[in-house]
Order: C-alpha cells, then structure tokens, then sequence
C-alpha cells in the first residue's frame, strides 16, 4: 500500500448521500456478466450461454413477480403492526432467482436474513419466513426438508458453515454443492475471510454468492473495499465473476456453472451479483437519511423484473393473458400471506427453551426450571393478591 492509499484509507469521511455520479471502483470497471440488457435485449457472452424454453423464461418471470408480491405484504404486515421486523429485498429479485433456480434438490443452501427469493426457489412456504419476524418462533421451518438453513443473523457466519457443510458432502464422496450467500458488508468479516481460506486449501465444493445492493446498512460498499469485490477470490486462490444481479438469466447462467465447477470437484467460486437494495435495509431503518434519491432512481432504470418482461412482450413469449394470471395469483398469494400470519398463534413462553439442542442439555435444563419457577410466581403473587 502506498503513503497516500493508506492515509486515504484512513481519512476519516462521513458516508455522505451518495449521488449515482459518485465514482466508486465498481461504478467505473469492468465488465459484467450480462445476458438480458436493462432495455430487454438478449445480448451473449463469450463463457455464458444459456438457452431457456418460453416456458422456463415465464416461470422465472413468475418467480420474481411473485417473491416482490410477498415481499411487499411483509413489508405492509410490519407497518400494520403484524411483524416486529421486514427484511425487503425489493430490487434483489433477479439475483435471488436466477441463483436459486441453477441449484438442484440436493445441494445445500446457507442464507442471510434477506433470501427470500431463494427460499422460493426451495420450496419453503412463504408464510414459514414470518415467524421469525413476528417472533412466535426462531426459525419457522425444518432446514433439512428443503436443504435451506434457517436465516442467518450474525452477518458473515453462514459462510464459515456452509464451509463445513461443504467440506463434509466432498467427504462422502457427494456430487452436490452447497451455496453461501452473503452481503457486500459481511465481506469485510473476518468469518468470509476464513471461509474462504478454509474452502480454497480443502477444495471444498460451495460457491460464495455475494449480493452487492451496494449498502450495508448506510456503509457504502467504497467503505468494504478498494477493489471490486468479486477480485478478493484472487487472493485466495479461486475464481470469481462480476454478474449483472438484476438480469436474472446473467444470474442463473452464472451460479449454474459455478455449481457445475463445484461438482467437478474444482472448488470455490465467488460470485459478485451487481445489484441495488431499492429499499431501505430493515423497516427499521430510513435511507432517506445516508443516500439520495437520484441514486435509487437510477436504479430503477435498471430493474430486474421490468426487463424480462419487455423480452416477453417484445418477442411474444407471453401473452397478456399470463399477466393477468399473475397478477390474480399474486393478489391470492399477497391474502393467503396475511391470513396465515393474522392466525400465527403467540408461542408458549417456556418454548423459548426448545431447539437450542438436539439431545437437551443439563444448563439448559436447568435455565428452563428456574424460567418455569418465575412464571409460577405470577400465578402465586395473584392468589395472593385476592
Ligand atoms: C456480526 C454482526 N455484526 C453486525 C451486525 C449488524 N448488522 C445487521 S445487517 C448489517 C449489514 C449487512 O450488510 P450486507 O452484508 O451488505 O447485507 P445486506 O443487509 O445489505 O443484505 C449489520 C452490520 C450483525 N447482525 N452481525
Ligand atoms: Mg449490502
């Protein structure tokens, strides 16, 4: 590092509202992997191709339609006072899909808190994702029914599991993978760091999907990294690749042959899916405050679901007959959600004691007994009260 790159680096500089023109490495270089411009021409690349019936390119149109449906209720379910907290991931929709539908049943799927498009592609009822979120539960579904992890808090942890996980299937002798993904914030954790040692020295078979939404909170990733994200595998030892993460078919083409090279016993991949966080990180949070609007304008231009279905329109690949469909399916979808969460029972408080351990465990057992004598009290200080 030079004189001036370290005191650079060192300056301290408020992250500042951002406008789209600011020059960031990412901004200026290089190239993306792009299969579907944002206008909705079907462009090739020379190491990606992928070649999608009609049928295939509506259902990932459906996918995505259908994740930003359920997105948005949860969204409204948190305002309304339904759940405690909403992870958005409006904007995300491409890369969550196009990754999540290059997987097979068998490979193994280690998330964030905001992979709710992936979970789609798992099969998990999207109702189950709100518990968690309405805090009558720790999770909400069983992770080895669908080979999808439960959402992961502690940023960065998951990569070191899904690691583990991933060392442990090349030991059976498996041909599946596994996928880790992660934030362009959770890159800076020294967790992603050793996950990426560990996986390259053990050629383990997991690729690392990170999803750029360019913020971390209100960090901007020029705060994560002097380099273009996807170039840190480099340093480790294996490969990665800069996708565009708002054309879903770029995405799907990409993890596919990241999963094919994990498969083939080839090891790691990082793929760096370019994208934008259109809202704001939490419910709990106001980006109104850290990014300017002309920034998520520009985005805009450029989003993930708008762009297929321009292709659709343009090469007759949907009618609009399917629209309407969809949108009657996502109307349906959208009431279901709201629904089941309404009807979401408030858990036992002693439950909170499940699940910590397959097997029990006596401190736990014990942490139980003294929570169930408090409770007691209650009933007791009642009695005594009459
Ligand atoms: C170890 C740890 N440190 C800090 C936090 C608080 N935190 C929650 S989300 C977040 C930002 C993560 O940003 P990024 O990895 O870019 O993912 P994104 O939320 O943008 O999807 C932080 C710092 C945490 N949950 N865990
Ligand atoms: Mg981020």
């Amino acid at each position: 590092m030079t004189v001036e790159s370290t005191a650079a680096a060192r300056k301290p500089r408020r992250a500042s509202k951002r406008t789209s023109a600011a020059k960031t490495p990412q901004s200026s270089e290089p190239q993306l992997v792009q299969l579907l411009t944002p206008e909705g021409e079907r462009v090739e690349h020379p190491d990606y191709s992928i070649d999608l019936s009609a049928d295939e390119l509506r259902g990932l149109y459906r996918d995505m339609v259908l994740t930003r449906r359920f997105d948005a209720e949860a969204t409204a379910l948190q305002r309304q006072g339904e759940l405690g907290l909403w992870a958005s991931l409006l904007g995300q929709e491409a890369a969550q899909i196009g990754s999540g539908r290059a997987l097979r049943d068998d490979d193994y799927v280690f998330p964030t808190y905001r992979e709710h498009g992936v979970a789609w592609c798992r099969g998990v009822d999207p109702t189950n994702l709100l518990g968690m979120f309405r805090g009558v539960n720790h999770g909400g579904w069983d992770p080895t029914t669908n080979n999808f992890h439960l959402y992961t808090i502690v940023i960065g942890s998951q990569t070191l599991h899904a690691t583990g996980y991933a060392m442990g299937v090349a030991k059976d002798g498996a041909d599946s993978a596994v996928v880790a993904y992660f934030g362009d914030g959770a890159s800076s954790q020294g967790d992603v760091a050793e996950a990426f040692t560990f996986s390259a020295v053990y050629n383990a078979p997991v690729v690392f999907f990170c999803q750029n939404n360019q913020w971390a909170i209100s960090e901007p990733t020029e705060r994560q990294t002097r380099v273009p994200l996807y170039q840190r595998a480099q340093g480790y030892g294996f490969p990665g690749v800069r996708v565009d993460g708002n054309d879903v078919l770029a995405c799907l083409a990409v993890t596919r042959s990241a999963l094919e090279r994990a498969r083939r016993g080839e090891g790691p991949t990082l793929v760096e899916a370019f994208t934008y966080r259109m809202g704001a990180h939490t419910t709990s949070d106001d980006p109104t405050k850290y990014r300017a609007d002309d920034e998520r304008a520009a985005w805009e231009a450029k989003d993930p679901i708008l762009r297929l279905r321009t292709y659709l329109e343009k090469e007759k690949l949907a009618d609009e007959a399917f629209f309407t469909e969809l949108e009657t399916e996502s109307e349906t979808l959208g009431k279901r959600v709201r629904e089941v969460v309404r009807a979401m029972p408030d858990p036992e408080p002693i439950s909170l004691f499940e699940h910590g351990y397959a097997d029990g465990n006596s401190l736990v057992d014990e942490e139980r007994a003294q929570f169930a004598a408090y409770q007691a009290s209650f009933a007791d200080s009642a009695e005594e009260g009459k």
